[in-house]
């Protein structure tokens, strides 16, 4: 297994750009941590090919294309006004339009957005399909408000948005806080601005309006299907493990779902606020009515159903003894002490269904101890994979069956997975999927752009 810190000791270059972004980024943790995990992963790709030194690709990879911010006022149901702050992050565009979710969440600011910016552009690259990379969002909080407020503040954000997106251009989606009620407002307010039916402009739209079946499903079926290959190949599967799946979003509703439908006990999942253990499994049906229709507190759960227990707090779900181990709530929720916790239990394979979920101590223990991992750019890449299904059938003014996207979905993990586990036995750190995954989405990005010239 690859240790991380050895190899920015290997390579020269990538020691240097990654001192330069902490220099002019300063205070941006997030966004230095998902650098420092990238370039450490393909300074075995730098080693072979001085080319990409002397055309500074690294030094403009790092740097986004453009970065927008701007101002988002609204009014609340009292008549009380309120300014967010907006960011649209359009990182790389050289293999395809930008493309990536928007965030609403209190502790968004640049450094989260550019971190989930610069993930986006390898995680899309993987894709095998024509996407750039992007991320944007505000920190503006959804909790409590009503459908009147998140309409305006949608209506007011697009306001400003409109002018630098496009179907061609730059194409949001969800991400944390945004879900088809917010992208229904932000297509309602671009239309009527634009004036125009530009379907392609946004992603996870209704099915009434251009959106795409199973996009919703896609982050946490294709995590699962991803995970399931591994396992495979380890001479595993789903069938009666025990599974914890932290959140109980978006991404983590639809992970429950398949790894239920794939044979697996899913035994806990959680909130901002804290996580239910329920030992009979956890009834999805109960959770989607909670969180999806309700927006409710996953506290509600253990109400409801005796055989669970509520928890106040998030890390301690991973105190919970499990075979499978799939975190997708938000990042850097999985640490060091919980990584340990989560091996002395005998945990098999840890996946990240969010965005970068383990910190990098975290993912070096989980390696080190033989623990097989799945690195969230290819492991919840099913999730914009769709996103980029529903801009095709947008063009194309035609819809898939469920089954049709699902099969094409199926079709690009195992794409993503092959092309990980390839790239990383190609360049001597075999098994190492994380290594992998970024050369692979790596290369073909960093080829485009030798190709396009110094742009
Ligand atoms: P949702 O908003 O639907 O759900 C997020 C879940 O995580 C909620 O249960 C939320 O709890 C919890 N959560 C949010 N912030 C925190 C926090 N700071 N600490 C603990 N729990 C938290 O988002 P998604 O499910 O869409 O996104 C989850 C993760 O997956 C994110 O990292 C996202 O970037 C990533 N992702 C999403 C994709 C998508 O297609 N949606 C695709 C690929 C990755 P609460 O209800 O209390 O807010
Ligand atoms: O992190 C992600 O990949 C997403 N939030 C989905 C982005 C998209 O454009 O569908």
């Amino acid at each position: 297994m690859l240790k991380l810190r050895e190899v920015v000791i290997l390579n020269k270059y990538v020691e240097e750009i990654i001192e330069k972004v902490k220099k002019e980024n300063p205070g941006e943790t997030e966004f230095h941590n998902t650098v420092k995990e990238v370039l450490t992963s393909i300074a075995p790709v730098l080693d072979k090919n001085p080319k990409y030194q002397e055309a500074a690709l690294l030094e403009r990879l790092v740097e986004p294309e453009r970065t927008i911010m701007f101002r988002v006022p609204w009014t609340d149901d009292k008549g009380k006004v309120h300014v967010n702050k907006g960011y649209r992050v359009q990182f790389n565009s050289a293999i395809g339009p930008y493309k990536g979710g928007l965030r609403l969440h209190p502790s968004v600011n640049l450094s989260i957005i550019k971190f989930l910016g610069f993930e986006q552009v390898f995680k899309n690259s993987l894709t095998t399909l024509p996407i750039g990379g992007g991320k944007g969002g505000s920190n503006f909080d959804p909790k409590g408000k009503s459908d009147a407020e998140i309409m305006r503040f949608c209506q007011s954000f697009m306001t400003e948005l409109y002018r630098h997106i496009g179907q061609d251009v730059d194409v949001p989606a969800g991400d944390i806080g945004v879900g088809g009620r917010e992208i229904g407002y932000l297509f309602g307010q671009y239309k009527r601005l634009k004036n125009a039916y530009e379907a392609g402009v946004l992603t996870g739209k209704g099915l009434t309006y251009g959106g795409s079946l199973a996009r919703t499903e896609a982050t946490g079926y294709g995590l699962l299907y991803f995970t399931s290959l591994y396992l495979a190949d380890n001479g595993m599967d789903y069938k009666d493990k025990t599974v914890v799946i932290s959140g109980s979003g978006n991404v983590a509703t639809y992970a429950i779902e398949k790894a239920q439908e794939f044979g697996a006990k899913v035994v806990a999942c959680s909130d901002s606020n804290g996580y239910v253990y329920d030992p009979e499994g956890i009834d999805l049906k109960l959770v989607k009515e909670i969180k999806e229709v309700r927006r409710g507190r996953i506290k509600e759960y253990a109400e409801k159903k005796p055989s669970a227990k509520y928890t106040e707090g998030c890390k301690g779900i991973w105190t919970i003894p499990c075979d499978i181990a799939l975190p997708c709530a938000t990042q850097q929720e999985l640490d060091l002490e919980s990584a340990k916790t989560l091996v002395a239990n005998g945990v098999k394979l840890v996946g990240e269904g969010a965005n970068m979920p383990c910190t990098l101590e975290a993912i070096a223990y989980i390696q080190e101890n033989k623990v097989l991992f799945a690195p969230a750019k290819a492991a919840n890449a099913g999730g914009v994979a769709t996103s980029a299904l529903e801009m095709a059938q947008n063009s194309m003014r035609y819809s898939w069956t469920f089954e049709e996207v699902d099969s094409k979905l199926k079709r690009i993990m195992s794409d993503i997975y092959n092309a990980s586990k390839n790239a990383a036995k190609e360049y001597g750190h075999e098994g190492d999927l994380l290594v992998g995954c970024n050369i692979a989405g790596f290369l073909k990005v960093a080829n485009a752009m030798m190709a396009q010239g110094i742009v």
